[in-house]
């Protein structure tokens, strides 16, 4: 599973060169009869439309010529404080030459922030439209790489729709949040009850000790859509945890994974409580904070120094995908819960990839490195580190 997981990560220019890597025997396994059955394994990215920039042409499954231009839609006048008021986007569709009368391509257009989808049956004009953006870098980032177009396997439409709940988790409105809610109460049979004011409590520094627990469940905003799938996937209710501790002068640190340092990588972090608790209060992603201490039996073993030497040796590593994705891929075959199953995991995936090739590839190449024990930096291309990766024992 790994190894399929990995070639399909590698962007499709790659992807010959991973095949050829591939024995024989597994490689024409994967890529069917003719390389056009491929296409019904896993989307296929087919191009980037951005404003401004020349028409995206591309061959389809079922229609040979398609052409798209992305225009901006401009906001309503004066009111740009609102995501509303930023504007939004047209993709205007052309799509001819049907290879046959029952034929349909399915696509799924994409930003960091939203996807979406539709089918074409016939040859025509078509139009995809957002209405307006969920928040300034979504069009900072359409403006600069536009909105990526996968062609997708038709199958998998049935998939996407019983998916359909999934696409509001990411919005920062009542809506996202409510979707959120809603995904968390109708798969994990969670309830979250709206708590009375005041809805931040005043914690004393000095009730807080060495070892006590932190657990957060953000509920809207792309983080919250993050930590509800994941939530899902894993069957925790927290999306994220955080550890207090305190030093010889009393004051209180909270160590946790995930702060960014000056390079921008994601790494693991201890920050003054009084920051953290700032960050938090001040969190558009309605973050669900617990503070749960130490039973005082377990407190009383608790060795707080031992914390602090571990604590201070993982300080500056790796944020720790590395052992998030194996929290999701932990057997051999059924691993996530209905309707997601490997294929979706691995479109999800390859989307992803493209989209954010730098969270995408920290994911892969920091979980593969620990599950191999190897320190392999894979920067673009990684079919050109298959081999390698296949030698040190993928094949098991
Ligand atoms: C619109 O945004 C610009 C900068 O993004 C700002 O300078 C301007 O004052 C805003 N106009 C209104 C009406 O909010
Ligand atoms: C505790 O205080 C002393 C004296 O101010 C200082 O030298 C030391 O670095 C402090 N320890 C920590 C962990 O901050
Ligand atoms: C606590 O941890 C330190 C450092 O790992 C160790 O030297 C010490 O013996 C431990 N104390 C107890 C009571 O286990
Ligand atoms: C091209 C490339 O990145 N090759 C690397 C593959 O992995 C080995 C270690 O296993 C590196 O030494 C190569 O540089």
């Amino acid at each position: 599973l790994l190894a399929l997981l990995h070639l399909f990560l590698a962007p499709p220019r790659c992807q010959a060169a991973a095949m050829d890597l591939l024995p024989r025997r597994l490689a024409w396994s994967l890529m069917g009869d003719t390389v056009h059955s491929a296409v019904d394994l896993l989307p296929t990215f087919v191009a980037f439309a951005a404003p401004g920039g020349p028409a995206a042409a591309w061959r389809g499954a079922c229609f040979a010529e398609n052409e798209a231009v992305l225009s901006l839609t401009p906001g309503p006048r004066g009111s740009n404080s609102t995501a509303a008021g930023l504007g939004g986007a047209v993709l205007r569709l052309k799509t001819a030459s049907a290879q046959s009368w029952t034929c349909m391509d399915l696509y799924v257009f994409a930003t960091p922030y939203r996807i979406g989808w539709d089918y074409y049956t016939r040859a025509h004009q078509h139009t995809f439209e957002i209405k307006s953006w969920e928040e300034a870098g979504e069009m900072e980032y359409v403006k600069l790489h536009g909105v990526a177009i996968f062609l997708m396997p038709s199958g998998m439409l049935g998939t996407l729709l019983s998916l359909i709940d999934v696409i509001p988790l990411f919005s920062n409105t009542i809506w996202g949040q409510d979707a959120n809610l809603a995904f968390l109460q109708k798969h994990m049979g969670a309830s979250f009850n709206k708590r009375s004011q005041p809805w931040a409590a005043n914690i004393r520094k000095e009730d807080v000790h060495s070892g006590d627990f932190l657990a957060l469940s953000k509920i809207r905003g792309r983080w919250g859509g993050f930590q509800t799938l994941e939530k899902w996937v894993t069957g925790a209710f927290a999306g994220h945890t955080a550890v207090c501790l305190k030093d010889e002068n009393g004051t209180l640190w909270v160590a946790e994974s995930g702060y960014e340092n000056k390079k921008g990588e994601e790494v693991i972090a201890i920050v003054p409580w009084d920051e953290w608790w700032g960050v938090a209060l001040k969190d558009d992603s309605n973050p669900q904070v617990a503070l749960l201490p130490l039973h005082p039996d377990v407190r009383s073993r608790f060795n707080e120094s031992a914390a602090w030497e571990f604590a201070r040796s993982m300080y500056g590593k790796p944020y720790g995908y590395h052992n998030m994705i194996f929290s999701w891929i932990d057997t051999m075959s059924e691993n996530y819960p209905p309707p997601l199953d490997a294929n979706l995991v691995m479109a999800a995936m390859s989307m992803w990839t493209r989209l954010q090739p730098h969270y995408a590839s920290n994911m892969w190449n920091e979980a593969l490195n620990k599950r191999l024990g190897t320190e392999v930096v894979i920067t673009n291309c990684p079919a050109i580190n298959f081999t390698s990766y296949w030698n040190r024992g993928l094949r098991n």
